[in-house]
């Protein structure tokens, strides 16, 4: 943008947020215009970070009327660049949303702004006995809005499904600058279209979210977590489903493979769980039961259990394996010259250990340098793909390997993660014609001058089907 309507600009949005929120110093809106991988860096005349709901609605005014795009964005933790300003959007960050509005221990609701963490949540949650039905490894970072706007997954989706399924009410602006809000906490509502829903992994592309109504959930009793030694992912499914069996309520099922304990080890400094390496290893929280139960469970599942180890919740010494993954992953590929491929996939269960199987033989066939290490969310087939020591120019090569893969075994090319700018090229593997046309109908209608985030999911009307 020529520098006069910039100027201009910058003075509506200094006008709607006040100077001291209107970020341009390149060294100050680095953090807002780079991944959390250092994949992507954009640029951007500005990085607004708007106080309350009206100053988001003046600043999306402000920005169509200039006719430049925006791109929200809240803890920026997000994997596939879908709140990084690609191309010159002005970023609006939504962290100053931070207010607890209730915790409601009646309705069984949170209401909170975007920019409030998940962890600020969860402690607002435990202080009326209850929990949020949401968690993952980036929650002190990441915010309700962005967790809402990607339809999160992470840890608790195995007993309370994705981020989706855990709101009860929205707000959010608009590109026209008018705000869209159900809040009525009620879970028999059924009037309509499912907006709250439609807005729930929207990735910014359809509303601004500006303040989430969440569920909370009963906090379970008598949990325990457990490392346990398998031969292989198969083996990891049996004992999830002897655990099932013997009456225990899984909280979390989580797996990874001997690759990635070795990085998290040397990065952390963490000892060996065990003193014999296993392929594969199942990280299991389960509540109900109590440790001898568990070890009861484990025993009938014979040798399909190497080693196990219980330890009373949180067990964050057992977690600390698991959750130790990203990071660990992220230093060893940008010590070997680039940032990892990272591609978040799901499969059907009974598929999965044959999945892993045949990427790991065509990776290694076609890019013979690369490392491969997959982890993931056992209970939904979600593996995370990290691919190191490929060369950038051949990222999308190495990409477009794994995600036809992914659907030749009848999966998901993004499990929770969303697709972002990452994804959008192989948006017509996963979507039929008429599905991403009805996709494209709604974004016109609600975005018809395609101001948000216009390069993200699908893209502007001319990039394809
Ligand atoms: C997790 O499950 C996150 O820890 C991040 O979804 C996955 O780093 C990744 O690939
Ligand atoms: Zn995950």
């Amino acid at each position: 943008m020529p520098g006069a309507p910039v100027d201009r600009l910058l003075d509506r949005l200094t006008d709607a947020v006040g100077a001291a929120h209107v970020l341009t110093d390149d060294s100050v809106t680095k953090g807002y215009r780079t991944d959390w991988t250092g994949r992507w860096e954009g640029r951007t005349a500005a990085v607004v970070r708007p106080g309350s709901t009206e100053e988001v609605v003046a600043t999306v005014r402000a920005c169509a009327e200039a006719g430049v795009a925006i791109v929200p964005q809240g803890g920026n933790t997000g994997l596939v660049g879908g709140s990084i300003p690609h191309h010159g959007e002005v970023v609006l960050s939504l962290r100053r949303l931070d207010v607890i509005e209730s915790v409601d221990p009646v309705e069984r609701t949170i209401g909170a702004g975007a920019g409030v963490t998940l962890a600020s949540a969860q402690d607002a949650a435990a202080s009326v006995g209850l929990m949020l039905g949401v968690d993952l490894a980036a929650r002190d970072s990441a915010t309700l809005g962005g967790i809402v706007a990607t339809n999160a997954g992470g840890l608790r989706v195995v007993r309370h499904g994705p981020t989706r399924w855990q709101l009860s009410g929205v707000e959010a602006v608009l590109a026209d600058g008018s705000v869209l809000r159900r809040w009525s906490g009620l879970v028999k509502d059924n009037v309509g279209y499912d907006l709250v829903g439609l807005l729930a992994g929207s990735e910014g592309t359809l509303g601004v979210v500006t303040r989430v109504l969440m569920r909370l959930v009963s906090a379970p009793a008598r949990v325990h977590v457990a490392l346990i030694g398998v031969a292989s992912l198969d083996a990891a499914g049996a004992v999830l489903s002897g655990v099932r069996r013997a009456g225990l309520t899984v909280e979390a099922a989580e797996y990874f493979h001997s690759s990635g304990l070795d990085l998290v080890r040397s990065r952390l400094g963490l000892r060996a769980p065990f003193p014999q390496e296993y392929p594969t290893y199942l990280l299991l929280e389960m509540s109900g039961g109590s440790a001898e139960e568990v070890a009861e469970a484990f025993a009938s599942q014979g040798a399909q259990v190497g080693e196990a180890t219980i330890e009373p919740a949180p067990g964050s010494r057992l977690w600390a394996y698991r959750e130790g993954h990203t990071e660990s992953v992220n230093a060893a590929a940008v010590a070997l010259g680039s940032a990892p491929v990272k591609l978040d996939v799901a499969v059907p269960v009974r598929r999965h250990a044959e999945f892993e199987a045949a990427l790991r033989q065509r990776v290694e066939a076609a890019f013979p340098e690369t490392q491969v290490v997959m982890f993931g969310h056992l209970a939904e087939g979600n593996s995370h793909v990290n691919l190191l020591g490929v060369p950038g120019s051949q990222a999308d090569g190495a990409t477009d390997l794994v995600l036809r893969l992914v659907v030749e075994h009848g999966g998901s090319i993004s499990a929770e993660h969303g697709v972002g700018q990452a994804k959008r090229p192989w948006l017509p593997l996963a979507r039929t014609p008429v599905d991403v046309a009805t996709m494209r109908a709604i974004k016109r209608a609600l975005d018809p001058a395609g101001l948000l985030s216009p390069g993200v999911l699908l893209g502007p009307p001319s990039a394809g089907p």
